[in-house]
């Protein structure tokens, strides 16, 4: 047998945390029992401002502390249009990730003595910098500093950028472009001429009608969307669910649209059907604001709800219902964009349609639909210029994706593999809060491309997937623990947030700002990270817009006047648009000139194969990814996942609920780990679904093996050829009931 260079650690000697260390404030904290504790007084006890990090919709809240000064709770700040005072029940329990007794320790060092597996040893601060700084170095010496790639997720990656900004490269990418809204953003932007960014500039609270394409809100619990949905519906506003699943959203819906998966499409070239057929769209909005309406009226006029029953499945009455529905609503209604949106391969062409749809209604710019996003930003802090690299993530393969915006992470890692064509190479990676073998499809690509790898350095809270496979890692304190960049959001009012540290970092973490500072000045590089600590910058940064750290420590949240000539809503004006045309483009003509249909097409999927079932995955409202499988605090309210089967189907297998069951995909990939049957008429017949995120396979966290992972199912990676962004929901499982023999499936 061949071995591999880099070999997965399993085992490790080291750090065995052992819960009887663990003192007795944490304790209680873990298992949320306050005990016989005296009650504290929310008036005096010590807050400090901090923007959650439990997911990217960085809510902005109040760490407060209890008089021994541990940590007590996380609220929401009421300043704070994102989370409106209200935290969902993962950023309450944000302080898991401060308290999970799992997490990384020390910097460790990978070491590897003949015939025996490979191990951790742990190192010191200073020998880790030492030795990132001279891998780095000599990669950089041997191949050019462009070779070393950053993948990076969340606010802390922006000290890794600098620093790799500093050495003079600009390979840096984040799944949460790629594998995540990519194709939204582009979409957007070619037909309206904006993106839409994070917080989407939905006006929900006041929408009359919220089209749900996927977008399972209420699971998916991006918290004002969730709270501003609950607005609405408290208003009577209708809500049309379009889902394989009789998803949270769903249940709360007028219609609910159960469609086959991968023909979304058809849908959405039916309802323009009807709507242009049936003269229902805003004919004042599409003659003044938009280009293309006759190209559009010819494109759909064969796509009748009948034609679209025969792919979707779904009754043309009740496409017809839910059209009529919109437009009765219009322009207050909302086709929503959706977030993750990388399914099909023809993802941007599908976010095109939903623009399109938006336009016909005249919700762009309206109230109760979308409002036009203006712009907020900090004063610059004066960083030094790094060397131009000679060449970056769209050199590596000239010409692909040309409407990619942002780093690509698979043209990374396409870079990374031996059989990579292109001039270009990377040879180094560092990984900052990005759990590559839960987030990218095709994980044995993502593992033939770190065995290529010379170097791979780790920068995580815990031991997640992502350390196994690395030379080097190094230990981030949490967002409680530490100074991270302001927060700027747009929103409805611009408004900032601050970061601060509520607490020591534990163990021998450190700040994301120290990491990069201590490899940086290690390189020679120290000049590029002008501070001693980092809250010199925020502080910087404030006194420039006539604030101060003082006074946003006691604020945590500031709204910002709004700048030049934004218009909140449109009523009326003559705008130009930022598109070739200055229109809202309903016929692309910048598609069109890179060579991409101008109107958006239905093209047929995959099929299941008899005894396989579509793979679709979502959220569940107490989890994040892969982030939070091992949070204390949140596996108390579900630490494992289940696939859901439809009655039919489990009756066909004579398969019952919470029998524990393999998944074997299209490629007959086999689920790691077992897991959990849920029977349940919310799916359907043709589809299982489970939640992301679990089925970790590092044996250094509790959560280990529990559930099965979907990532490691999707092995059918279907690229968006505009955006480069790799769909994922063009898989199959079918079940094993008992426990596979691995070795004879291999021979
Ligand atoms: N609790 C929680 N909330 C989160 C996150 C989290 O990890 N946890 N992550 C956040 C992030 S980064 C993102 S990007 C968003 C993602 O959240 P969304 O953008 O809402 O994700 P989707 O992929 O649209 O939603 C998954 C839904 O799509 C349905 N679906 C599957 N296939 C199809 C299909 O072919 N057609 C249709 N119409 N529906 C289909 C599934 O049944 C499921 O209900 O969630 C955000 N909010
Ligand atoms: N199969 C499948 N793949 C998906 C998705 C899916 O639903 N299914 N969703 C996609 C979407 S929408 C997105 S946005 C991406 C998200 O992809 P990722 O960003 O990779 O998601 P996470 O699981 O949050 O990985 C976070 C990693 O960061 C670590 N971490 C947490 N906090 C910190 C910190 O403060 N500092 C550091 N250094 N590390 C930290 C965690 O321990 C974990 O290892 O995944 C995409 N990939
Ligand atoms: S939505 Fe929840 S997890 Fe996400 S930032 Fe807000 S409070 Fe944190
Ligand atoms: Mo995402």
């Amino acid at each position: 047998m061949k071995t591999t260079r880099r070999q997965f650690i399993k085992i490790s000697s080291i750090g065995a945390g052992s819960l009887a260390a663990v003192s007795t404030p944490v304790m209680n904290l873990v298992t949320g029992m306050f005990g016989d504790e005296a009650p504290i007084d929310d008036t005096k006890a010590e807050r400090l401002p901090n923007y959650c990090e439990v997911c990217f919709w960085n809510c902005a809240g109040w760490v407060y502390k209890k008089p021994n000064g541990d940590i007590w709770k996380i609220i929401g700040n009421e300043d704070d249009p994102h989370s409106n005072g209200r935290f969902c029940p993962r950023g309450t329990g944000g302080v898991g990730m401060y308290t999970d007794n799992d997490r990384l320790k020390k910097p460790l060092l990978r070491v590897k003595e003949e015939g025996k597996d490979d191990t951790f040893k742990e190192i010191t601060w200073e020998e880790a910098y030492e030795i990132a700084a001279k891998r780095f170095t000599e990669i950089g010496e041997k191949y050019g500093y462009e070779s070393l790639a950053l993948f990076k997720h969340g606010k802390g990656g922006a000290h890794f950028d600098r620093l790799f900004k500093a050495f003079g490269s600009k390979n840096s990418a984040a799944p949460a472009y790629a594998q995540c809204k990519g194709p939204r953003e582009e979409a957007f932007q070619v037909t309206f001429g904006h993106a839409l960014h994070s917080p989407e500039p939905l006006d929900i609270r006041d929408t009359k009608c919220l089209v749900l394409i996927g977008s399972h809100l209420g699971e998916n619990m991006h918290n004002g969307q969730v709270q501003e949905m609950s607005d609405a519906i408290d208003k009577n506003a209708a809500v049309i669910t379009v889902d394989p699943r009789f998803s949270t959203a769903a249940s709360k819906s007028k219609f609910w649209l159960p469609i086959k998966p991968s023909t979304d499409i058809a849908l959405l070239l039916a309802w323009m059907n009807v709507i242009i057929e049936e003269e229902l769209y805003d004919k004042k909005y599409v003659e003044k604001y938009t280009y293309g309406f006759e190209q559009l009226k010819d494109h759909v006029k064969s796509f009748t709800p009948e034609w679209a029953h025969g792919i979707t499945t779904l009754a043309p009455a009740l496409i017809r219902d839910a059209a009529h529905e919109m437009a009765a609503a219009a322009p207050a209604v909302i086709i929503h964009p959706g977030r993750h949106v990388t399914w099909y391969g023809d993802d941007t062409q599908r976010l095109r349609a939903v623009a399109i749809l938006n336009a016909l209604l005249g919700s762009w710019g309206r109230r109760g639909g979308f409002f036009i996003p203006t712009k907020a930003s900090l004063p610059k802090y004066p960083w030094p210029k790094g060397p131009k690299p000679k060449w970056t993530w769209r050199d590596i393969k000239p010409g692909v994706y040309p409407l990619a915006s942002s780093g690509v992470t698979n043209l990374l890692l396409d870079a990374s593999l031996p059989d990579c064509k292109s001039k270009n190479k990377i040879k180094g990676w560092m990984v900052a809060g990005t759990n590559l073998p839960q987030s990218m499809p095709d994980r044995k690509r993502t593992e033939a491309a770190i065995q290529n790898i010379d170097f791979l350095v780790v920068v995580d809270t815990m031991p997640s997937d992502i350390v196994s496979y690395a030379d080097l890692v190094l230990p981030e304190s949490t967002y409680l623990e530490r100074y991270d960049d302001i927060r700027v959001a747009p929103h409805r009012e611009p408004n900032i947030a601050l970061r601060v540290p509520a607490m020591e970092p534990r163990f021998e973490s450190r700040p994301g700002s120290e990491i990069a500072k201590g490899i940086a000045e290690k390189m020679g590089l120290g000049k590029f990270f002008p501070y001693k600590n980092y809250s010199e910058v925020l502080d910087f940064q404030l006194q420039k817009m006539g604030s101060s750290l003082d006074e946003m420590i006691h604020l945590g949240v500031k709204k910002l006047k709004r700048e030049y000539d934004d218009i909140f809503f449109l009523d009326d004006e003559d705008i130009e648009f930022h598109t070739n045309t200055g229109k809202i483009e309903l016929y692309s003509t910048e598609l069109e000139s890179l060579g991409f249909d101008p109107l958006p097409k239905y093209t047929e999927h995959r099929k299941a194969d008899p005894y396989y079932y579509h793979l679709i995955y979502g959220r569940a409202p107490m989890h994040t990814f892969s982030r939070t499988a091992n949070n204390p605090l949140l596996t108390d309210l579900m630490d494992e996942n289940k696939v859901w089967i439809n009655p039919k189907v489990a009756k066909e297998w004579g398969i019952v609920n919470d029998q524990k069951i393999w998944l074997q995909n299209q490629d007959g990939v086999i689920s790691d780990f077992p897991i959990k049957v849920r029977v349940t008429e919310r799916i359907r017949w043709d589809s299982v679904y489970m939640v992301h995120g679990f089925g970790g396979t590092n044996k250094k966290m509790s959560s280990y093996g529990r559930g099965a992972s979907d990532s490691q199912m999707i092995t059918n990676v279907l690229i968006d050829k505009e955006t480069g962004s790799t769909g994922m929901r063009g898989n199959f499982v079918t079940f094993l009931i008992d426990e596979p023999k691995r070795e004879e499936l291999k021979s």
